[in-house]
């Protein structure tokens, strides 16, 4: 018996007890992944956290999918393996700046990337993943005009597939925007057959470059369904262990293997297990914060299709 089956197995015993599940980012590493009752993106751990009946969740994933969890499903109790699993993007906006922002353009209907606090949601109008970005901004009225915060990429993406002018926000992923685009055109050299799919939180000149733009979930679809055999993928590096596991004919290379985060990568099997067994870290959200950040997620579920699974 190895190490990791002795975890798992304690794992399974303390999920029992405590009446647990645990979510786990499709960024997480392969033995978190694997050891998680559902994998997934924020939209569709979303839709899980809503849906459970387990007392608590154990949530794999960065701090504020954590507090997603807790504004959706607020009498349960949301545990984190690691309270400093914390996210760059997230901190780059905050509440002052944002109400500066608002003085700023009083008439527009701000959208929210859910990589962002509680506070943050509490003070927007609707909240997107980049599974659905240009979905909830296409219900927007043409009329209106939309401050997208905090992910300039993802904003700048969605403003060229609608053809609509956005106002952003100077905020990015440090881990995405570690892939270059001399990265993708050596490895394109490399692999001439090889489909380049890319996560719209990559800078512009990597998404130019790119046959397919997608979510982690829409990446997840796209190999599974494209006829190419080879694949480069411009995303966490993370994401490699679920497209082997879930394609096990075709061939996947990171992008650059910088784009590591460190952040995801704070939460571990053996942290998992610490977690169960002294019921931390736990993740509060005050409710009057958590009231209004909670519109603002229900009306993007309101226009999303859940995922199947239930665990
Ligand atoms: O929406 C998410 O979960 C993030 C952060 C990325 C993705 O595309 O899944």
């Amino acid at each position: 018996m190895t190490t990791t089956d002795g975890l798992t197995d304690r794992l399974a015993r303390l999920k029992a007890q405590r009446q647990a599940v645990i979510l786990a980012h499709n960024y997480q590493t392969g033995e978190v992944q694997d050891a998680a009752d559902f994998v997934g993106d924020s939209l569709e751990l979303s839709f899980q956290a809503a849906r459970t009946q387990a007392k608590v969740i154990l949530f794999a994933g960065v701090h504020f999918m954590a507090e997603t969890a807790k504004i959706i499903s607020p009498e349960r109790t949301i545990l984190v393996p690691d309270p400093n699993a914390g996210c760059p993007l997230a901190n780059m906006v905050t509440p002052r700046e944002l109400a500066e922002r608002r003085r700023e353009h009083p008439d527009a209907v701000v959208v929210c990337y859910v990589n962002s606090s509680a506070a943050i949601k509490a003070m927007t109008d609707i909240c997107c993943t980049s599974a659905n970005a240009a979905k909830v901004v296409a219900s927007i009225p043409a009329d209106r005009p939309v401050l997208f915060i905090p992910d300039q990429s993802l904003g700048q993406y969605v403003a060229g597939q609608l053809g609509r002018e956005l106002i952003l926000w100077p905020g990015y992923c440090p881990t995405h925007h570690r892939i270059l685009a001399r990265d993708v055109r050596e490895l394109r050299a490399e692999h001439p057959q090889a489909k380049v799919v890319v996560h719209p939180e990559c800078t512009r000149d990597v998404i130019a470059l790119a046959d397919a733009v997608a979510s982690t979930s829409g990446i997840l679809r796209y190999c599974r369904e494209s006829q190419a055999r080879e694949f480069i993928i411009g995303t966490e590096i993370a994401l490699l262990h679920r497209l082997h596991k879930e394609n096990p004919g075709k061939t996947f290379y990171p992008a650059s293997p910088l784009a590591d985060c460190p952040n995801m990568k704070l939460n571990t099997l053996e942290k998992l297990v610490w977690s169960l067994e002294d019921m931390v870290y736990e993740v509060t959200v005050p409710e009057e914060v958590a009231g209004k950040a909670r519109r603002a997620l229900q009306r993007m579920l309101e226009l999303s299709s859940p995922p199947a699974e239930v665990p």
